[in-house]
């Protein structure tokens, strides 16, 4: 399996050779997920991931409809909303989807102009451009779907200095729990149909100008049981990623059915953070409660020193320890990477979280995928979705 991938192509040197950029990202602006209890979640995401208060909307706040916290740790900021009536639109997500990502917010220069350049080309609009003002300044916000019903907002705020967004107030705490050493938002994952991948991959390229930079297809992530697709799509200047999965057809059911089984159709599959001291965030993790997906076997961790030397790097970490957290490692050309794997965040065998150092690697864990899956697997087993 490992030398299978050894060679991977990037696309990404192709991207954009002197052609414009129609719809320059900044970066992640925030993720929203919407949830069941949103004062839980959020004592949650501080207490397990250690992401600190940042701001908050609600019925104090004049918000009658919904309340959202919001968390930061780093460059990430996370919001978790909830609806507080029956009437709420929020509810039919809920109900349908479980607690899970609504929107991936993108940080842009112009949000109308991003609007109106995906629109063209064909998006559906979910918010036409608003401009919302308070005393810190002006926000402008704009809308579009993805698969499924998850949403991409556009978000310029070159003209705002306060804590958040218009409407919400500074969120102080006495409860402050330490950070857990999450940087940076380095991909997230979508889960689409079976056979729908291609017109996903097609739609960020037409309607988002983004380029294909990596593909795995069902040869080379399979186990002995099943079977997935996936492709990683690349903005412009590299700091978006979003790999797109869809299921493939195995002697068992895909991680990606099951998916798309509990969420009741496509969307975020996982959130991978990144971290630049992988041993210290995972054991802070670990002592906090959060659960990982078990262990690779003992030959998983006798073949790496094997796999980093095909390639001449140097592990820098102490393998032991790598292996007693149950951190994976894989290695290309460019470098390698370190990375682990959380079980759902939620009851639903939906939404996980991916911790990811890079030590040089651009890759996604190629040569990790069997170890990987044959553990969501095991999972699975105990499920009874296998
Ligand atoms: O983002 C990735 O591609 C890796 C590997 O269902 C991966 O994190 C791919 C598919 C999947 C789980 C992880
Ligand atoms: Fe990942």
């Amino acid at each position: 399996m490992m030398s299978d991938i050894k060679n991977v192509e990037y696309g990404l040197e192709k991207i954009f050779k002197g052609a414009k950029d129609f719809l320059p990202l900044l970066g992640t602006d925030y993720v929203e997920f919407y949830v069941g209890n949103a004062k839980q979640a959020a004592h949650f995401y501080k207490s397990a991931f250690g992401f600190q208060s940042l701001a908050y909307k609600g019925l104090e706040t004049g918000s009658r409809e919904a309340v959202s916290y919001v968390l930061k740790q780093d460059k990430i900021r996370i919001v978790l909303t909830t609806p507080l009536n029956s009437k709420s639109k929020i509810n039919e997500h809920i109900v349908k989807h479980g607690d899970g990502v609504k929107v991936v917010a993108l940080w842009v220069e112009d949000a109308k102009k991003a609007w109106e350049e995906t629109t063209s080309r064909g998006a559906k609009s979910y918010l036409k451009p608003v401009t919302e003002k308070d005393k810190h300044g002006e926000v402008v916000r704009s809308g579009i779907y993805t698969y499924g019903e998850t949403v991409h907002m556009f978000v310029e705020r070159k003209n705002y200095k306060g804590t958040f967004l218009p409407g919400f107030t500074e969120w102080k705490s006495d409860y402050n729990p330490e950070p857990c050493g999450l940087k940076f938002i380095d991909h997230m994952v979508g889960n689409v149909g079976w056979g729908e991948m291609n017109t996903w991959v097609k739609w960020y390229e037409d309607v988002m100008g983004f380029e294909n930079f990596l593909s795995f297809d069902d040869k080379q992530i399979h186990t002995e049981y099943s079977a997935l697709m996936s492709k990683v799509m690349s903005n412009g200047n590299g700091r978006i990623k979003f790999p797109i999965n869809e299921p493939a057809e195995g002697k068992k059911k895909s991680q990606i059915e099951e998916y798309l089984d509990f969420y009741e159709g496509p969307g975020v599959q996982h959130i991978a953070v990144a971290t630049d001291d992988i041993i210290s965030t995972v054991s802070k993790l670990r002592s906090r409660g959060i659960e990982f997906l078990s262990t690779p076997p003992e030959e998983y961790y006798r073949a790496v020193p094997g796999r980093l030397e095909e390639f001449s790097h140097e592990l820098k970490e102490d393998i032991e320890t790598l292996k007693n957290l149950g951190i994976m490692i894989d290695a290309d050309e460019e470098g390698y990477l370190l990375q682990i794997f959380t079980k759902p965040v939620e009851d639903r065998p939906t939404l996980f979280f991916e911790i990811i150092q890079r030590m040089g690697a651009r890759g996604f864990g190629a040569g990790n995928f069997k170890a990987l899956f044959e553990s969501i697997e095991r999972e699975q087993a105990k499920r009874g979705t296998l």
